[in-house]
């Protein structure tokens, strides 16, 4: 905006920010419309979810706007991977992790695992939804997904298409900011406009707010619903786990993380060392195969610094 513009701190106000788009961020400040914010270049990276502060601007003329003060401190986020550098942080004070898995195209327990291990380290709440299950196979791969249910998950099944458990859903989600990751084609922005009915999810505030269209895609967007926020990530593909240590990663798996407290060593990783009680309880049956070779893999990818 440069020079013609000059700060006036006439007020400060506290929002929390919906949607980024390049320099531009819209902010939702509470009891009135959003706001398009600019962020400043000091400012640093700002992304959906924080919460900032707004300091008013104004110009030469009558116009006024909005500039990001600065952004609180973070709790609680959502990365994605990044081959050049270490994650990219996506979405911040994240309260709930949806986890959408679909009849069709198969749940891939991987990639559940793997967003199981971004909540599990921080402290993150999750739920599963299995969405499709109007279709013949629902059954069968409820059934798949019965040893998450064991290890003491929610799994949910919903249709976004009948409308099925979608219900149970909204109530869940009904507070606290929840993010809705899964993989692509599994149904979340089915599953968006059965809980938002009437909202155009395609066209945030910011494109009517500046009449100028989206400049770039928001990797998340944020969208009030009842007494909470919905974030969907159409943007995101590989997931990231942001800073997460080699030694936190079986934080992540509670199978595990209560079983190897009964390893010989304290930092057992659970694959050569003797008198290892995680690789006992695999043998005998305790701990399913599968979980444990998502926690190897994903384990290595963390060692090999693919955050
Ligand atoms: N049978 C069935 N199809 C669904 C359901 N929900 C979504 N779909 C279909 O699955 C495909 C992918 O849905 P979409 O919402 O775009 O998935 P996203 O990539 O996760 O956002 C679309 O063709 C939807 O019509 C459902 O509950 N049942
Ligand atoms: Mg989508
Ligand atoms: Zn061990």
């Amino acid at each position: 905006m440069g020079s013609e513009w000059f700060r006036s701190l006439t007020s400060m106000i506290n929002g929390f920010v919906t949607a980024v788009y390049g320099e531009r961020v819209e902010v939702r400040i509470s009891g009135r419309d959003p706001v398009v914010a600019f962020r400043s270049r000091s400012a640093g990276v700002i992304v959906v979810g924080d919460s900032v502060m707004l300091e008013q601007v104004k110009g030469e003329g009558k116009e006024t706007g909005w500039r990001v003060a600065g952004v609180e401190p973070r709790q609680r986020c959502i990365w994605r991977s990044s081959k050049r550098r270490r994650s990219r942080l996506v979405v911040a004070n994240v309260d709930r992790l949806c986890i959408v898995s679909a009849v069709e195209p198969l749940p891939r327990e991987g990639l559940i695992d793997r967003y199981l291990v971004a909540a599990e380290w921080q402290s993150i709440p999750s739920v599963i939804l299995l969405n499709k299950v109007d279709l013949e196979e629902a059954d069968g791969v409820l059934g798949r997904l019965q040893v998450y249910t064991v290890l003491g998950y929610e799994v949910l099944p919903v249709s976004a298409r009948t409308g099925t458990g979608v219900e149970k859903v909204a109530e869940i989600l009904s507070e606290g900011l929840t993010v809705l990751v899964g993989h692509s084609g599994v149904g979340k922005s089915a599953l968006m406009n059965c809980l938002l009915p009437g909202v155009d999810l395609k066209t945030a505030a910011l494109s009517q707010a500046t009449g100028k269209g989206r400049y770039t895609t928001s990797v998340a967007t944020a969208h009030l619903f009842r007494h909470g926020i919905l974030v969907d990530t159409p943007g995101i593909r590989e997931f990231g786990l942001g800073d997460i240590l080699p030694g936190q990663v079986s934080i992540g798996f509670r199978e595990i993380r209560t079983k190897q407290e009964r390893c010989r060593f304290a930092d057992c990783s659970h694959r050569e060392e003797p008198g290892c009680a995680v690789r006992v309880a695999v043998g005998e049956g305790g701990i399913s195969e599968a979980r444990y070779n998502s926690y190897l893999r994903i384990r290595k990818s963390v060692e090999a610094g693919e955050g």
